[in-house]
């Protein structure tokens, strides 16, 4: 019985981009939604990729009048391309995997990572974000055939910045901190983690978006506390509202970020002050991109579109076999959130952490959880956004992301 659940993982974990978390298309007007908890949940196909999804709240199933459509149709957005206002320096801590097709939850699974990293990283370099470095860590895939594929992703995108290699493996679940009167702590430390906090001590304030596990910030706080103390905030995909299992599509999915490494994110949350923003997955899995169009893409005349299309083809092709009809780009939810925080809907909470061992919970789980909600009034108070504010706001969205790898249609 064991044996056959790890199975299921391996084959279930899939997508695992910020969040894993498939949404349900069942049921109302949202394509993804967070599903009620209850005595009867189900499985419903273990054999599935788990989406990391955020759902559309605001995008009924037939399409809207300036949504994307489950047909193919294109948003209708008519949002220019924006700066990030305040320029803000941000490090992108990212597990950018696109264009690999086997190796999820850091090699143990088979199935193809995510491939949403690349599509936030586009955004952000369309956008002319102040990215200061892209940090890589293990997660949707191992560290090092991510670096490969990170860094061809900067190439296509003709960004010029430092791509540098973080955490090959999650914090251990329980903290030993010395061995014979050595101390540990330092143990976690790799290039990408000397990076940030030299770049926290040269701009002494930056933000740091962080889209993959927490593995590599929460080492950062540990070991550079000075430099830690120049963390503007952390805009992180992680958590969801308390709910579980998470549903794409029908799918049941798992907070993929915080499953890969969940005392990463106790740590940042529960030993350091850093202002924290949570996209939960209510806000991530939100106008999805319908595979059509990402299909489409890898037929384009524009090479940028024609290298983000053929490189998302594997887990679209494994994601149109598991009766997907969109992928959610949880990642760039982050993104978004410095280039148009208005539009999103966010409020102060408090959070709850169930952890367990990284990398094998599976969506049927409930016991590795992290949870963002006001009732919780016994922890810090951090900001967890959860929707938009319109259904124009999302489809505007999902606009900005096809034309960050140039597949807008108007
Ligand atoms: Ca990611």
């Amino acid at each position: 019985m064991r044996r056959r659940r790890w199975t299921a993982v391996s084959r279930t974990v899939a997508m695992a981009v910020g969040l894993l978390a498939p949404v349900a298309l069942c049921g109302g007007t949202g394509v993804a939604r967070t599903a009620e908890r209850s005595a009867t949940h189900a499985v419903p196909n273990t054999a599935a990729p788990s989406l990391q999804g955020k759902g559309n709240a605001f995008l009924p199933r037939g399409g809207s009048e300036r949504g994307f459509r489950h047909d193919g149709r294109a948003a209708d957005s008519g949002s220019p391309e924006r700066t990030n206002r305040g320029r803000e320096p941000v490090i992108l801590s990212t597990d950018m995997t696109m264009g690999l097709t086997t190796g999820n939850r850091n090699g143990i699974a088979t199935s193809v990572p995510d491939i949403d990293d690349a599509y936030a990283f586009a955004l952000a370099v369309a956008h002319r974000l102040d990215v200061r470095g892209v940090v890589v860590t293990m997660g949707n895939s191992m560290v090092k055939p991510s670096m490969v594929t990170a860094r061809a992703t900067a190439k296509a995108l003709g960004s010029r910045v430092p791509v540098v290699q973080g955490a090959n493996v999650w914090l251990p679940v329980r903290p030993q901190e010395t061995t014979g009167g050595a101390d540990l702590t330092d143990t976690c430390v790799n290039d990408g983690v000397r990076f940030m906090a030299e770049q926290l001590r040269r701009t002494r304030g930056l933000t740091i978006l962080a889209i993959g596990p927490l593995t590599d910030v929460a080492c950062l706080s540990m070991n550079y506390p000075a430099e830690a103390r120049h963390i503007k905030r952390v805009v992180a995909l992680v958590g969801s509202k308390p709910t579980t299992p998470l549903e794409l599509f029908g799918h049941p999915a798992v907070d993929f970020n915080y499953i890969m490494d969940p005392r990463a994110e106790a740590v940042v949350l529960e030993q350091t002050s850093i202002p924290f923003t949570a996209i939960n997955f209510e806000l991530s899995s939100l106008a999805p991109i319908p595979l059509a169009r990402l299909r489409a893409l890898a037929t384009s005349p524009d090479p940028l579109a024609r290298f983000f299309g053929r490189s998302s083809q594997p887990l679209v092709a494994e994601l149109a076999a598991a009766g997907f009809p969109a992928k959610p780009i949880f990642d760039a939810a982050v993104v978004w959130h410095l280039i148009r925080p208005e539009d999103h809907v966010c409020r102060q909470v408090g959070f709850r952490l169930r952890t367990g061992s990284p990398a094998i919970t599976q969506a049927d789980d409930d016991n590795v959880t992290d949870w963002f909600s006001p009732e919780f009034t016994d922890t810090r108070r951090v900001t967890a956004c959860t929707g938009f504010t319109s259904r124009r706001a999302a489809a505007e969205f999902q606009h900005a992301v096809l034309a960050a790898v140039h597949g807008a249609v108007r």
